[in-house]
């Protein structure tokens, strides 16, 4: 909602000079109802089944989450009546920041407007169709069924459907500034000279003459800095003519020795353009923006340059969507994330993958945040023309709209658009064709927007293929941004240097950025063996310190941009949490996770900054380490940007130590309970220091000695992780040989099709718990836990990993019967038969929870015995848990 907050801004501190221009955000009293209406009529909003909403709204919000089933794509309704009235010389426009995927606005029936596009704001007049003296009913047809022609076409996002930003009513006078057909409120600011000791800025935009009368008029523009004194006003003046829209430019004098805008000092001016009548001075419309000192330029050899200063860019992309809400969020919330840009560090952040809030733009100019923003042409295009000219006006549209944001650096307008082809099935021709259309779009969009912003660097995202650059892709914008996963989908990290030096040694005319990297995690796991691809935010951290250092030590790299500020949705995904993609530095409701505070104290260097990484697992549980022994040794990592930590254990210091890199690592004895954890710093005289509390509930050593101290186990078998069941608040720990006395498997591996992922990645159906049954050991010989003698319950949790769910109930039937018969076993317990011919897929279907829970006697010092016997395939278990009963 930015443009129109200045708008709002403007007339709260002009009244009544400029009365003329109202702009009410009118997001309240809206009825909603999904689906079309029968008769495909305009609804009259009386028919039975409509929802009071406010908005921003999206029809999204829970079932874009189900792990099963798909989210809602289709059509909704809108409707609100405007009780407003209207004089005759009113002009009045709807402002909708944002209708995903298309849109069509009503006016008491009549079609009034439409819309193709789900992340760009688009203005209707109404004057034409209003009932001066009201009511008027506005009705918003908005679809979010995908369309091949609209960008995006596909993506590792949710398009949730709705009105989900503000709307806005605008009131002018019949002399205005006029809408361009792409949204943007008519006014365009630049500053065409700008260096530390002069600046000017300039104005140039359109106005309309609906009066009706030959009228001469002044265009007046006042520059003031942060404090309000005005440094330069200046005007035009215009002969207007009844019924025509006219062009207006001017610039102002040299404003002596500017305040420049920095992300270390984001000042901002603030310019007010205003429509005068010439002779009686009266002000018919004025619009005030943002003014923001700055230059920048980006070099190939040595990166980015602000103002003549070198910036490595640093930061992360951002979704737009947020835990319960979908992408219906108010403006504070998008402030706030710009909020945790800046603590983190950040002066970049990529506004993945579509134009953004104009309240996050508005919050980027404020704190100083540079900008990438881009349009929705994600994974592949549709080579059709219709696609091509949406994709134009979907630029031309995000660039008019967010023209006068001083923090906005760069246009993007392609992501990985070549990533899709391999899978496509169509010939080797026409996938050439498709990579041709492609090349040429890009040229195409490259052209709009270097004219319409020649004051920008254009940029665009590759996938670490060299499918873009045997096509020429790499020529085209000013930047090339390369988007690398190795450590993560595949490969190591140690390949990453080697591709990008590559890269820069293949096209060092080319400046390049690391567009994204990243690692999932998920707080439910964690884990003292961190390995590739096992979402634990132990090999999060591992990635995100080697990426880092990879790439701040090659001063070719203008940049980089961390996967993704904060966990999204994803609809297509299937990974430890359904629907959810989980790179984030924070989760989907912000909850910051350990590896946030490692960026901070990699990038703060404004202030000290300790953290004791202990934040994504709080809770612990495990054996010590020898017999006898009454704690747990476990290395925490304290990460600090100052020289030297120091940490106090229970308030014992355990010594200081040199930070490396950022991190210094301590061995901690923790011991039953609560374990408090202290650690401080100083950075420059300025002292830091963390509080972190850590819970261990220690297991026995022995399980047949102490018969008090063994009460229950959990096993995520086939895992290196500890898994935190936050439904039974219980804790599952990682695989183990058996030793004697204690517990653990007799034979088997780890379940892993694929080499660098450990498990799979399918939602398990019947549980919310996908990472405890998406690993699993197989060829298992069995378990033993030796524990003393009683009753025992245990619990043994099964879910056949190959084959594809069932899309439907009714069809258990067929999805089982092709994958029955290929994996059967039987279970014994203390030698006792407990599962006969288990044919999972048969029984419970592929990828779906069976659990069966036993009751068992432990006698003699036998403890209890798991064997696992193959009839067909190989056996399999995803978990175990063993408790006393008596
Ligand atoms: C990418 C895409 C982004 C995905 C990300 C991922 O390269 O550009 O949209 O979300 O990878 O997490 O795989």
């Amino acid at each position: 909602m930015r443009i129109t907050f200045i708008w709002f801004l403007s007339l709260l501190f002009c009244l009544p000079v400029c009365a003329q221009r109202t702009a009410v955000k009118v997001n309240d009293a809206w009825l909603f109802r999904k689906g079309d209406t029968l008769n495909k009529q305009v609804p009259t909003g009386q028919e039975e089944g409509w929802e009071k909403v406010t908005l921003p709204h999206s029809w999204n919000q829970t079932d874009a989450f189900v792990p099963t089933g798909a989210p809602y794509k289709g059509i909704g309704w809108y409707q609100k009546r405007l009780l407003d009235t209207f004089t005759p010389s009113d002009k009045v426009f709807l402002f909708l920041e944002g209708a995903l995927l298309s849109a069509e606005v009503y006016v008491n029936g009549k079609l009034a407007g439409t819309h193709e596009g789900g992340y760009t704001g688009f203005a209707v007049p109404l004057t034409s169709f209003l009932r001066k003296d009201g009511p008027n009913v506005i009705s918003v047809k908005v679809d979010n069924s995908a369309k091949a022609h609209i960008a995006p076409i596909s993506g590792d996002f949710t398009l949730y459907g709705g009105l989900y930003r503000d709307v806005w009513l605008i009131k002018t006078s019949d002399i205005h500034f006029a809408f361009t057909s792409y949204g943007a409120n008519g006014v365009f600011v630049q500053t065409p000279q700008v260096s530390a000791q002069r600046a000017t800025v300039q104005v140039k935009g359109t106005l309309t003459n609906e009066s009706g009368r030959d009228r001469k008029l002044e265009i007046a523009h006042s520059v003031k800095d942060a404090q309000g004194k005005e440094v330069a006003a200046f005007t035009s003046k215009v002969q207007s003519k009844a019924g025509q829209s006219h062009s207006f430019s001017a610039v102002s004098k040299a404003i002596p020795t500017p305040h420049l805008w920095s992300p270390d000092s984001p000042y901002l001016y603030r310019v007010t353009t205003s429509i005068k009548d010439a002779r009686t001075k009266e002000v018919l419309d004025e619009i005030t923006h943002p003014v923001g000192f700055r230059w920048f330029s980006v070099s190939p050899d040595s990166g980015f340059f602000l103002n003549d200063q070198h910036l490595k860019l640093t930061g992360a992309s951002r979704h737009q969507d947020w835990e319960g809400l979908a992408s219906a969020l108010p403006d504070e919330l998008h402030a706030h994330d710009a909020r945790l840009l800046k603590e983190l560090g950040a002066n970049f952040v990529r506004l993945a993958h579509y134009p953004q809030d104009p309240a996050l733009l508005e919050a980027c100019d404020r704190l100083g945040l540079l900008v990438w923003m881009e349009v929705p042409t994600v994974n592949e295009i549709n080579p059709s023309q219709a696609f091509a000219e949406n994709t134009s006006t979907q630029l031309r549209e995000m660039i008019q709209q967010h023209y006068n944001h001083p923090s906005i650096v760069m246009w993007g307008y392609m992501n990985e658009v070549l990533l899709r082809l391999g899978s496509l099935k169509v010939s080797d021709t026409e996938k050439e064709q498709i990579i041709q259309k492609t090349v040429q779009l890009a040229r195409q969009l490259e052209k709009v927007a270097r004219a319409e912003d020649p004051t920008r660097l254009t940029t665009v995202a590759f996938h670490g293929s060299d499918l873009y650059t045997i096509h020429g892709l790499q020529h085209i914008s000013y930047l090339v941004g390369w988007n690398l996963y190795q450590g993560w989908y595949g490969g190591k990290f140690s390949e990453v240097g080697t591709f990008l030096d590559k890269q820069h040694q293949a096209y060092p005319k080319i400046p390049l950025l690391v567009s994204e990297y990243g690692a999932g995690s998920d707080l439910r796991i964690n884990t003292l063996q961190p390995e590739q691809f096992d979402f634990s935010p132990q090999w999060q951290f591992l990635y995100a310190q080697s990426y880092l250092k990879t790439i701040q030590t090659r001063p070719y790299v203008a940049g980089s941009l961390a996967w993704i500020l904060a966990d999204f949705g994803s609809e297509g995904r299937q990974e430890t949490m359904p629907r959810l993609n989980n790179k984030g530095l924070v989760t989907f409701n912000r909850t910051k996770k350990d590896i946030f505070y490692f960026y901070k104290v990699t990038l703060r260097i404004d202030s000290a900054v300790v953290h004791v990484a202990t934040q994504d697992w709080p809770l612990r549980r495990m054996a010590p380490q020898k017999a006898g022994d009454s704690f747990v040794i476990n290395p925490i990592n304290v990460y600090s940007n100052c020289a030297e930590v120091e940490l106090f254990l229970n308030g014992k210091s355990l010594g200081r130590k040199q930070v490396q890199e950022t991190v210094a690592t301590f061995d901690v004895p923790l011991v039953p309970g609560k374990n408090n954890l202290r650690a401080i710093g100083e950075r420059q005289g300025v002292p830091a220091e963390d509080f972190k509390t850590v819970e261990m509930q220690l297991q026995p050593y022995q399980l047949n000695q102490d018969a008090a101290a063994f009460v229950e186990i959990g096993v995520n078998c086939g895992s290196n992780a500890w898994y935190f069941h936050p439904e039974k608040q219980f804790i599952y720990e990682p695989d183990q040989p058996y030793r004697s006395g204690s517990w653990g498997y007799v034979g088997g591996e780890p379940y892993r099709p694929n080499k660098s992922r450990p498990g799979i990645q399918s939602n398990i159906a019947g549980t919310t718990q996908n990472p405890l049954y998406q690993t699993l050991r197989q060829n298992l010989e069995g378990y033993r836990f030796d524990v003393v003698d009683g009753l025992y319950e245990v619990e043994l949790s099964f879910a056949e990993p190959e084959g594809s769910h069932s899309s439907l109930v009714y069809d258990l039937g067929s999805a089982a019967a092709a994958a029955s018969g290929k994996r059967v076993f039987q279970v014994l317990l203390n030698q006792k038969k407990i599962i006969n011919e288990l044919d999972l897929a048969r029984q419970a279907g592929p990828k779906t929870l069976l659990q069966r829970t036993f009751q068992v006697k432990a006698q003699k010092g036998q403890g209890l015995h798991l064997q696992f016997e193959k009839i067909s395939g190989q056996p399999i278990l995803n978990a175990i848990k063993v408790k006393r009963v008596q």
